[in-house]
């Protein structure tokens, strides 16, 4: 299922693919503990990566290809704040929406589990995940996420 040529770069390995940029897993660089895949039944790494893996490509995709990502819900007042300050700032991005906070939590679970970052808005700066909120309006401040626009 994975494709076959990986290339360690830093802490992640990722696919040797022009414009390919997402990891297949980091490793020692996260200081969050993580289950070892030798810990897990061929089974549950199976239904692990077959959940919601839809939602996780859509957002995968929009990473890879824009230069700034809002993942988000619908009603998550936190979402709105970013989307308020990227517009104010005129910033342009993208924003992806995952239902409400009545609908579609597996998909936002799934995200999770895949960003490693357990709430909304997830933002992403050229391929970066920079945070939520509080961490895009600091960004925004510091000038950083600026910055990594015109760096890359
Ligand atoms: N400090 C975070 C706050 C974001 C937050 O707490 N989001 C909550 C909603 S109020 C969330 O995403 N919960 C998970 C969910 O409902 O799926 C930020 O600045 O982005």
């Amino acid at each position: 299922m994975f494709p076959r040529v990986w290339v360690r770069r830093g802490n992640c390995r990722t696919r040797d693919l022009p414009g390919e940029r997402s990891c297949l897993y980091s490793a020692p660089m996260t200081p969050r503990p993580l289950l070892s895949d030798p810990a897990r039944t061929s089974q549950v790494a199976e239904k692990m990566a077959n959940f919601h893996a839809d939602a996780v490509t859509k957002v995968q995709e929009a990473v890879r290809h824009d230069a700034v990502v809002v993942v988000g819900m619908a009603q998550n007042p936190f979402v709105k704040k970013a989307r308020v300050a990227l517009t104010e700032a005129d910033i342009p991005f993208t924003y992806l929406e995952f239902g409400s906070y009545l609908k579609g939590w597996k998909e936002r679970l799934a995200i999770k589990l895949w960003s490693g970052w357990a709430t909304f808005p997830q933002v992403y700066v050229r391929g970066t995940l920079i945070g939520g909120n509080d961490e895009l309006r600091e960004a925004l401040a510091n000038g950083s996420l600026q910055q990594r626009l015109v760096q890359q």
